[in-house]
């Protein structure tokens, strides 16, 4: 199963370490196309990596190869909506994780889209669970899979 994982990077690396914890996870399921996004060493300003171009591209190519997608959306990221959104487009299962906070309530677009499962969670437990019951429903070779 080819998981892409979708997580701010320059919309803001506040949540780089649970980005990093819930790949390591989706890592027993299936392969990560996107494990960069859980490097802690990334910063939202980048260095000398690939050009913008570059990245769109090899990351739309993933999007477009993917089973299914698992994005965390509690820091908002231009990026991230947009992958949502071509997710969405592409009929990708997508599952939105966010940890609600007061004043800080989850976009419309995201929320009120009937196609795309968004689930609150306070706790990485939580956020394992919510992760799998969504790969069960799309992944018939689960129950081969440890634990
Ligand atoms: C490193 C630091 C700044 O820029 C970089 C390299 N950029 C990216 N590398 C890989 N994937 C990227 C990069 N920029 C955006 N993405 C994709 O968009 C990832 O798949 C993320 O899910 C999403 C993040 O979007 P922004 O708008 O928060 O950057």
């Amino acid at each position: 199963m080819k998981i892409y994982f979708a997580g701010s990077i320059r919309g803001g690396r506040d949540d780089a370490d649970i980005y990093h914890g819930l790949i390591m996870f989706l890592k027993s399921f299936g392969q990560v196309l996107t494990e960069h996004v859980g490097d802690t060493g990334l910063t939202e300003i980048g260095d000398d990596g690939p050009d913008d171009r570059y990245i769109h591209d090899r990351d739309m190519k993933w999007l477009i190869s993917c089973d299914l997608v698992v994005a965390e959306v509690s820091m908002p990221s231009l990026g991230v909506g947009y992958e949502i959104g071509w997710a969405k487009a592409l009929d990708k299962p997508v599952l939105c994780l966010h940890r609600p906070r007061p004043g800080r309530p989850l976009s419309a677009m995201i929320s009120g889209c009937d196609k795309i499962e968004t689930r609150a969670y306070s706790s990485f437990e939580e956020a394992q669970k919510l992760i799998g019951a969504f790969l069960k429903k799309f992944d018939n070779t689960m129950h081969l899979l440890p634990g």
